[in-house]
């Protein structure tokens, strides 16, 4: 009978740390590897048959919850008609046209197959439509795997204690400017030691890959005013805020505009999906229309698409987004309530359906605050919670997802867990 030890070990002899992407290793929490066999609204099965109340969600595209009914229909009906073309396909302008409908400032759109390709894509746009090479990032932001963002960078970087990858040239690194998230003075600091350098600021407006760390007020604002007075462009990459927080993104709930938008997950339904999106007069600076190339065999992949769109329907679907809320928010309330019974010093808190638990008594604003968290305290928490069916992202330093799936007695199951969870930790 097929284990999770003994699927992890077969993995292990093939796949380098028996994964395809670090993060799902359980190196920041010990352990194995849980190897999902299926998964459906709120729920996963390990191959042992065990139910996980899921808040993972494919680390943020299953908003609408696995394997919706909508959207198996949708990939069927396209999958049917041929896996991949190569070629345009009308699904692609369909999802283009629902994104520009949602940003204004978005007037074209460019697909990939990643969120990485997406903000590496943003990255080279910049830095061609600006003609400089510097960029600057925030410590503890994670954009993906392109070289000049893994600098400092957060999700699995930060857990592992690599934020600055092996393998990437200090000649390329150089460029990468790092600053303090919610520290206006640090990137004032940047532009004024590298006048005339600095192409633009990439920045998660709503960090997940730090856990999920909020913007001060006027901190946004403040980057917008310092790309344009100096001649950057802001890049907000909302590949996990984005269309989870509010349907519009973190840049709705902000009403901050970026110069280019980086999006993924959600757009994608559980399907590879990235894009870019902005105004044509930057945009057009991409091939084949400008100098800045970017391809991709498989970007805008009608599956994808397929999956995306039908994600989407269910997301504008009126109310959605207030059930979302209202439900993390439910969740939140019970966690924070638990920790209070307990006398631990743990916390939540959540923007529509991205949500952070903290080994903390308050919420972290910072960085630095979040590495302050009680690590070993969270893999004991962690494990205490999976062991209860409850399965989390395994990390003290990433967000977790609730989904349009999850109902109230789901809710109330994962707070009763929690309450055990945290009286053992007392
Ligand atoms: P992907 O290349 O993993 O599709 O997207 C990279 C990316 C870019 N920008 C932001 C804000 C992101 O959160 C991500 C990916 N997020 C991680 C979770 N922390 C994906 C999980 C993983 O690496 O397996």
């Amino acid at each position: 009978m097929s284990t999770n030890s003994s699927e992890f070990e077969r993995a292990r002899k093939v796949l380098v740390g028996g994964v395809n992407s670090a993060v799902r290793a359980f190196r920041a929490v010990g352990g194995t590897p849980r190897f999902i066999d299926r998964a459906e609204g709120a729920y996963m099965w390990d191959v042992e048959g065990k139910r996980y109340i899921d808040y993972l969600g494919s680390w943020g595209p299953m908003i609408a919850g696995h394997s919706h009914p909508h959207v198996l229909a949708a990939v069927e009906r396209a999958a049917r008609r041929g896996l991949s073309f190569g070629a345009p396909n009308v699904m692609e302008s369909e999802l283009a046209e629902r994104i520009c409908a949602l940003f204004p400032q978005v007037e074209r759109v460019r697909f990939t197959s990643s969120g990485t390709e997406a903000a590496m894509s943003a990255l080279r746009l910049a830095r061609g439509f600006t003609r400089r090479d510097s960029i600057v990032k925030f410590e503890g932001c994670y954009h993906g795997t392109a070289d000049s963002l893994l600098v400092k960078a957060g999700s699995g970087a930060l857990a592992f204690g690599t934020p600055s990858s092996a393998g990437v040239p200090d000649d390329l690194a150089r460029h990468t400017l790092v600053a303090q998230y919610n520290d206006l003075a640090s990137v004032e600091a940047l532009f004024a030691a590298h006048p005339g350098r600095i192409a633009c600021v990439i920045v998660e407006p709503m960090p997940g890959n730090m856990n999920l760390i909020l913007p001060e007020p006027g901190f946004l604002a403040g980057l917008r005013a310092l790309c344009t007075k100096h001649g950057a462009l802001l890049i907000f990459d909302e590949v996990m805020s984005g269309f989870r927080v509010a349907l519009g993104g973190a840049q709705q709930l902000v009403d901050v505009v970026p110069d280019l938008s980086a999006f993924g997950k959600v757009i994608g339904g559980g399907m590879p999906v990235g894009a870019i999106g902005g105004p044509a007069a930057i945009m057009e600076m991409m091939a084949p229309l400008g100098p800045v190339y970017q391809a991709g065999t498989l970007s805008g992949n009608p599956i994808a698409m397929a999956a995306g769109l039908a994600t989407m329907d269910l997301i504008a679907e009126p109310g959605f987004f207030e059930r979302l809320g209202a439900g993390c928010a439910r969740l939140v309330e019970g966690l924070n309530a638990a920790a209070r019974e307990a006398g631990v010093a743990f916390c939540a808190r959540h923007r529509g359906g991205l949500a952070g638990l903290y080994m903390l008594a308050t919420p972290p604003a910072s960085f630095a605050q979040v590495q302050a968290q009680d690590v070993e305290r969270f893999r004991r928490f962690y494990h205490l919670m999976l062991d209860e069916g409850v399965y989390l992202p395994p990390s003290p330093v990433e967000a977790f997802f609730f989904s349009g799936a999850h109902t109230d007695a789901d809710v109330d199951a994962t707070i009763a867990a929690a309450r055990r969870a945290l009286r053992a930790l007392a």
